[in-house]
């Protein structure tokens, strides 16, 4: 079957090394001779221009009808943009009319980001940073339960008498079951530590499973007759208000939230990533204005034993420029924002500072918007919090239950949610980066949640945020072979940003 006019435009142009506007696509295709139209306005680019724009497009074409006319000495009867000459019956996506499309609703789109640490690391290591960062997410997470219990701070504990209720905001310092299966666990607050414990044959005593390392409850109970522990009877989480209402656009425009690309991977899904980008220059996909990329661009180097055997591409800088070149397929009136993941050429430890100039610029034909990792992005008043999601293994292996699994990764997504933190452990298999601040707080309700990471798509809702884990564009590794991890390829969540509606649609 012959390709569209439109994506055989957009071939022609990145294999160019531009990209183009949706609009400035359409024009060409429409033009009485798509490929000499597509090599005059290469021709008439600006050297250093790396998106041919609609009003490129537009002078060009104009240029060319008017020369036509000149030839001929006839009237140049029919505007040149218009696309009325058009006879190829194959060309169902080229729409009736010029104006409509993305480039239309440029001025209506907005994009806000909030906690790009970029730039703004001030962590040395030293016991002094753990200290900061600790105190900083015990003062951000104990700000949201204070008002859901009377506690009291752990060193007045100690004094008060025994059968006393009484409740204590703490950090989970350490979670062990008794002899008797019980658990113990100590919280920690800014006066010092008291010991909690949760009886087997209580309902409360299923939230024990919930519990990570590091992150902030409350509890409330009774002091034992001795007054050195405290018998809990609930257990509260910072948690999203259950009444939370979230943000919608006021016009019809969505997102396409996709993670894990891996360009540079002999797995990288190359025909797939192009039915993708090819649909996004469809009508069908012409209300799709922002892409949200959650990390993992790129396969990258020395991520993991013996990963150089499964490389296609072998350097780190020409993975990005490779990635980058797929980045041009994507229709570029289309706004991009990318936060980088573990395989990208950042620090490790998270919060993950974006990429520095270099790799910026070799990414910059499409004019991204690239953050740290996490952030919050507000496009069209909905605020999307970015997060790779490194954290979600560590949910999933603590986690007894059946429900966290990678088979379903929007329930350890609605774990990090309640405790409003992407990353509680310290210490554990997600690397952490001591701060000042606490980055990984989730200050803010979001109104979406996405994340990727697992490889595996799935789609939630937790108080009315909406959660997303986006797949990936790597086919199934060797390693993940052995560890039994079957990725979902190729799937793009689109959401609806006047709605939150998700639809998921498939690509490989
Ligand atoms: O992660 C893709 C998925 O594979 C994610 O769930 C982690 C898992 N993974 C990948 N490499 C390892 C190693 N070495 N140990 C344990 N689990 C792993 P990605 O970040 O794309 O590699
Ligand atoms: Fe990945
Ligand atoms: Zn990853």
């Amino acid at each position: 079957m012959p390709l569209e006019p439109s994506v055989r435009v957009v071939r022609e142009l990145t294999s160019r090394g531009y990209n183009a506007d949706r609009e400035a696509v359409t024009l060409l295709a429409g033009a009485d001779d798509p490929g000499a139209a597509v090599e005059r306005a290469v021709a008439a680019a600006a050297a250093d221009a790396a998106t041919l724009t609609v009003s490129d497009v537009r002078a060009v074409l104009d240029a060319h009808t008017a020369s036509s006319a000149a030839q001929t000495s006839a009237p140049a009867s029919t505007p040149p943009d218009e696309p009325t000459t058009h006879t190829d019956p194959s060309a169902t996506d080229t729409p009736p009319n010029h104006d409509g499309g993305r480039a239309a609703t440029a001025d209506a789109r907005s994009v806000e980001i909030d906690g790009d640490m970029t730039g703004a690391s001030t962590g040395t290591g030293e016991y002094q940073d753990f200290v900061s960062v600790f105190r900083d997410r015990y003062d951000r997470l104990a700000a949201q339960l204070r008002g859901r219990v009377n506690h009291r701070p752990t060193s007045a504990l100690a004094s008060m008498p025994g059968g006393s209720d009484a409740a204590i905001v703490g950090m989970v310092n350490d979670i062990r079951s008794t002899t008797s299966g019980h658990w113990r666990v100590e919280l920690e607050d800014t006066n010092g530590v008291f010991p909690v414990l949760v009886l087997k044959d209580r309902d409360v005593s299923d939230l024990v499973d919930d519990l990570l390392l590091d992150e902030v409850i409350a509890v409330s109970g009774t002091l034992a007759d001795d007054g050195t522990i405290l018998f809990a009877d609930d257990i509260y989480f910072p948690e999203v208000p259950r009444t939370y209402s979230p943000s919608t656009a006021d016009r019809s425009v969505q997102a396409a939230l996709i993670s894990d690309v891996h360009v540079g991977s002999q797995e990288f899904a190359a025909d797939a990533w192009r039915s993708f980008a090819d649909w996004l220059h469809t009508p069908a996909a012409e209300s799709v204005e922002y892409l949200l990329i959650a990390g993992d661009m790129v396969e990258g180097v020395g991520v993991y034993p013996g990963q150089d055997e499964e490389l296609d591409i072998v350097d780190i800088y020409d993975q990005y420029e490779t990635f980058a070149e797929h980045l041009k397929d994507v229709p570029g009136d289309m706004e991009i924002v990318m936060i980088p993941g573990n395989h990208d050429a950042v620090r490790l430890a998270e919060p993950q500072p974006a990429f520095d100039e270099e790799l910026r610029s070799i990414m910059r034909a499409h004019d991204a918007r690239i953050t740290s990792n996490p952030s919050t992005v507000t496009i069209d008043g909905v605020s999307v919090l970015l997060y790779h999601g490194v954290s979600l293994d560590e949910v999933i292996a603590e986690h007894p239950s059946d429900d966290v699994t990678y088979d379903d990764p929007q329930n350890a997504m609605e774990l990090l949610l309640k405790k409003r933190h992407v990353a509680p452990p310290f210490g554990g298999r997600t690397r952490l980066a001591p701060e000042a601040e606490d980055h990984l707080a989730i200050d803010t309700v979001p109104d979406v949640f996405h994340t990727g990471h697992v490889h595996k798509l799935g789609v939630g809702i937790h108080h009315n945020v909406r959660l997303v884990n986006s797949g990936c564009w790597q086919h199934q590794t060797a390693f993940q072979e052995s560890v039994n991890i079957s990725p979902d390829v190729a799937t793009a969540p689109i959401l609806d940003l006047d709605t939150l509606d998700i639809t998921v649609h498939k690509f490989s």
